[in-house]
Parts: structure tokens; C-alpha cells; sequence
């Protein structure tokens, strides 16, 4: 079990004692071009800091941060922290009416804002600060006009430090609360048990500070480990592949299609520079494990978490990782599988995923629950399987489990099958009513440049399932697409496909 001191405030406990334990000339945070030590960053965490109290914000204000991954990003989110602040980071693709959503339902005092993205938030009506300008108001230029030091809001253990909005797979956003213990239970479990990060390790990915999976591993892991990160904007796969081998990346976080896209063109050598590698998310195809098995020796880290539970509570790394199973109960957490009454199913047996830990599910006064918390335990929302083994086996988010004339049948195994069609780059399925059937496959189809759509290209990709999977599972429909639909944490939206499959 973890303890923490009733009075917590995790940015103390991420730069401060850095500083102390390790000394503030080692490196930790970079971009491409730029690079802090702990002391600096230190230095300007806590000018923010000064600089928010300055400007009247007091502890419990929300305050909105709207900026690419970036040093001053995260000096900026552990400023907000060490005020007493709420820390609300958005991705800044988001647009105005997004933004308009978050702002209504968070309330902030402020915003502060990397200076190339200030036009949704002008309407707003609340100030916002720009930072990473050589303007004379930039946060910059006013942080040197304030004290390296600052004394650290002594937040309670369970005061929220941030609201994290969940990216909404199924439409508007809705906020989740986090507490300054949450933000060091995360790094105390999954990273600390699972990732098993060392202080000579380099962080690098793709997930936005703004999507907890970023917030977490490229941020709070690497600096609770005494490690560094490298915090890029921007970057297509290859781009990332290039980033690892030309920095001595060790440690990468991005998802599955990131980990196909390198394996399967010429970068694929330079993955084998990576000490761990974390793919979450999305479900990982057993054919991404198993490909970057062969190209690197080492075991890609699958993992599901969620915004609501704050990061991943089942992984599996090294020896203890099973093709096919996302892992086990993350240390800390409990996990097990219940029917529809709540009541525990027999291993074997899909039902739905519960969890218990140090993290959980708290919505900012929303209904529109996806989790739903009974006696403790969170409801997730996905279908799983347990093993005698105490491994858990995806399915499906309950949304995406496709009943047709009986069968039950999971979307992301069709899409897995479908993925294994050489002209498949990617590929959604979702179910589509049938008058006959209830329900019926309906698969979305990227094809690989060069691939021919077409009603031939129809009949053998069905023919494909067939021969891979039980005939009842291929999918009657097939459309394909340009792009698949995705939100601004990469998260394919089977929401609009389901809406399309319906029309
Ligand atoms: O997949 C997710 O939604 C997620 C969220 C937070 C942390 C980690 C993950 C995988």
C-alpha cells in the first residue's frame, strides 16, 4: 500500500527533491533544440509559480494551459502545481468550440498559453499569459523579474492538482479529478514496477502533457525517476524513429499504429536502441508485439489505462509479458471481471473490467458517465477476459462488442484480422443495424498506397477474414476511406463510424 504525508504537493516531490537527491546540473527536459537541467527547470517552475501568485491566482484556481509538448510546457504545469493551482492542460489542436466546452465546465481564473496559440482562448474573457516569445510581456522575460525560489503551496495530499479532461471517444469532454497523491501513485505503480525507469534514462513519445498518458510518461515518470525527457511537438512515425536513434531515446511511449508504421519501413533497425518501449491507448495488434519482438529482441510494454483511472492499471513487460493478454493487475491495483449485477465471473469468461487502486474515477460534476464506480471498484467500459493466470485478455470497449443473429463478436479482432491484409494500413469496425441480423460488421478501411478499392478489393478482404477467423465474424460491410476519425489524443472515434453505419 502507499503512503504519502497528509500534506503533498507532487510538484515539490517531482523537481525539488530532483534537485536535492541528484544535483541541478543533470539534464531534464529537452526539446530538439534546447535543454534544461533540474536546476533550471527548477528555477523556472518556480518563477511560474511567483509569477501566477503575481497575478492573483490563489490555490484552488483552475488555471488552462494550451501549448505543444515543450520545457517551458512543463515548467509552466509544475509552476501552476507549486501555486496550489489546478493545472488544466489542453492539446493545442483543439479548437474553439472544443475549448469553449472545457472552459464552461472548469472555470479557469486564467489561461497560459504558448505564444503561436492564443486565438481560441481571446473570446474567453478570463487573461492569458503567452509564454515562448521574445516579446517584453512574455512569461519569460516577466519570470526573470522574479525569484528562483518559491515557497511551495503545502497542498493537502488529497487537494486536486489537475483536471484532466477525457478526450471523448464518445463526444463532449468530460472532466476528471486528480489529486497531488494520484500524480505520484502513478509513477510509484505502473512506472515504477512496470517501466522500471533508470536516472540514465531518455523519455521521448508522441502522447500530448494534455492526455494523461503523456502527462504521465513524459513528464511525471521521467522526473520521478531522475531521469530526462524529450519533449517534441509534433512528429510523424518515422520522424519519432529518427528522433530515438538521433538522441539516444531509451525510453518511448506512442501507440500502436506508430510502433506498425516504424516496424514496417526502413526505421524498423532503429528501434533496437529502445531499453522499453510503452504502447497504450489503443488495443495492441498481436502482430505489433510480436514484430517488434523480432526486430528488437526486447517486449513492447502493452498497457491499459484510461483518463479516468489516470494512467495504466494492466501491463505486463519483459518475461512476465503473454502475446494476446494486455498483461496483469498493475502493482497496486486489483482488477478482476463481473457480470451485468456486478457479481464476479468464472475465469474464462468475458464480463466487464473492474479496477481498484490508488487511482480512480472522480468526474467534475458530469452524468454522463463512462465509468461508473460501484463499491469501490471502476467500471471501465471494456470487455475483458481473465486467465487462470491472473492475465486479462481484450476484447473490446463494451461499445464496440457486436451482436449479430447471436454471436458475440469483438470489433478489434476483426480489425486485428483485417490488419494482417498486406493493402490494410489501418482499418475500424463497428457494428452497423440490420434489419435480418440485429446487427452487422461493418469494417472502415484505410488501404496501403498503391491498394486498389473496389468491389474486388471488397470480396478479398471478406474472403481474408474467412480464412483467418469464424466465418460469422468477417465483416459484411466494407467501406473504405481515406482517413479514419480520430481525436486529438489519436483515439480512432468508432462513435462517428457507428453514426455513418447507421445512415
Ligand atoms: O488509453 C488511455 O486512454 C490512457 C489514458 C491515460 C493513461 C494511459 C492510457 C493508455
Amino acid at each position: 500500500e502507499l503512503q504519502y504525508p497528509d500534506r503533498l504537493n507532487a510538484a515539490t516531490r517531482l523537481v525539488d527533491d530532483a534537485v536535492r537527491h541528484w544535483g541541478a546540473d543533470r539534464r531534464a527536459v529537452s526539446s530538439p533544440t534546447d535543454s534544461w537541467t533540474y536546476g533550471e527547470l527548477l528555477a523556472r517552475a518556480n518563477q511560474v509559480a511567483g509569477e501566477l501568485r503575481a497575478l492573483g491566482v490563489v490555490p484552488g484556481n483552475r488555471v488552462l494551459l494550451r501549448g505543444p509538448n515543450t520545457p517551458w510546457l512543463a515548467a509552466c504545469w509544475l509552476g501552476v502545481l507549486k501555486a496550489g493551482a489546478v493545472a488544466v492542460t489542453t492539446m493545442p489542436m483543439l479548437r474553439a468550440h472544443e475549448l469553449t466546452e472545457i472552459v464552461e465546465a472548469c472555470a479557469p481564473v486564467l489561461a497560459v498559453c504558448d505564444h503561436r496559440y492564443p486565438d481560441e482562448l481571446a473570446s474567453f474573457g478570463f487573461p492569458v499569459v503567452a509564454y515562448g516569445s521574445v516579446a517584453a510581456d512574455d512569461l519569460a522575460a516577466r519570470c526573470q523579474a522574479r525569484p528562483a525560489t518559491f515557497a511551495d503551496m503545502e497542498t493537502s495530499a488529497d487537494d486536486v492538482a489537475i483536471l484532466a479532461f477525457t478526450s471523448g471517444t464518445t463526444g463532449r469532454p468530460k472532466a476528471t479529478m486528480h489529486f497531488h497523491r494520484d500524480l505520484l501513485a502513478i509513477a510509484d505503480t505502473f512506472s515504477r514496477h512496470v517501466v522500471r525507469p533508470e536516472p540514465a534514462d531518455l523519455f521521448c513519445g508522441t502522447p500530448p502533457l494534455g492526455f494523461t498518458f503523456g502527462l504521465g510518461g513524459l513528464l511525471v515518470f521521467p522526473l520521478r525517476a531522475g531521469a530526462a525527457t524529450l519533449l517534441i511537438e509534433r512528429a510523424t512515425p518515422l520522424e519519432l524513429a529518427d528522433l530515438v536513434a538521433d538522441h539516444g531515446v531509451t525510453v518511448l511511449f506512442t501507440a500502436p499504429t506508430a510502433y506498425r508504421a516504424i516496424l514496417a519501413s526502413d526505421r524498423r533497425p532503429l528501434l533496437r536502441g529502445l531499453r522499453r518501449a510503452v504502447s497504450a491507448g489503443e488495443a495492441l495488434p498481436a502482430s505489433v508485439a510480436t514484430d517488434f519482438h523480432e526486430a528488437t529482441g526486447r517486449r513492447l510494454i502493452d498497457g491499459i489505462g484510461s483518463t479516468e483511472m489516470l494512467h495504466v492499471f494492466i501491463s505486463a513487460a519483459d518475461e512476465d509479458a503473454r502475446p494476446g493478454a494486455t498483461g496483469r493487475a498493475v502493482p497496486g491495483y486489483h482488477a478482476r471481471i463481473v457480470d451485468d449485477q456486478g457479481h464476479p465471473v468464472p475465469d474464462g469468461t468475458p464480463g466487464r473490467l473492474a479496477v481498484q487502486g490508488p487511482t480512480g474515477c472522480r468526474y467534475l460534476a458530469d452524468d454522463r458517465q463512462t465509468v461508473f464506480v460501484e463499491d469501490g471498484w471502476n467500471l471501465t467500459g471494456d470487455t475483458y477476459v481473465r486467465d487462470s493466470d491472473g492475465y486479462f485478455h481484450y476484447r473490446a470497449r463494451s461499445d464496440d462488442m457486436i451482436v449479430s443473429s447471436g454471436y458475440n463478436i469483438a470489433g478489434p479482432e476483426v480489425e486485428e484480422v483485417l490488419l494482417h491484409h498486406p493493402d490494410v494500413l489501418e482499418c475500424a469496425v463497428v457494428a452497423a443495424p440490420d434489419e435480418a441480423r440485429g446487427s452487422v460488421v461493418a469494417a472502415y478501411v484505410v488501404l496501403a498506397e498503391g491498394a486498389e478499392a473496389g468491389p474486388a478489393k471488397v470480396t478479398e478482404l471478406q474472403d481474408f477474414a474467412k480464412s483467418l477467423a469464424a466465418p460469422y465474424k468477417y465483416p459484411r460491410r466494407v467501406e473504405f476511406v481515406p482517413e479514419l476519425p480520430r481525436n486529438p489524443s489519436g483515439k480512432v472515434q468508432r462513435y462517428l463510424l457507428r453514426r455513418r453505419a447507421a445512415e
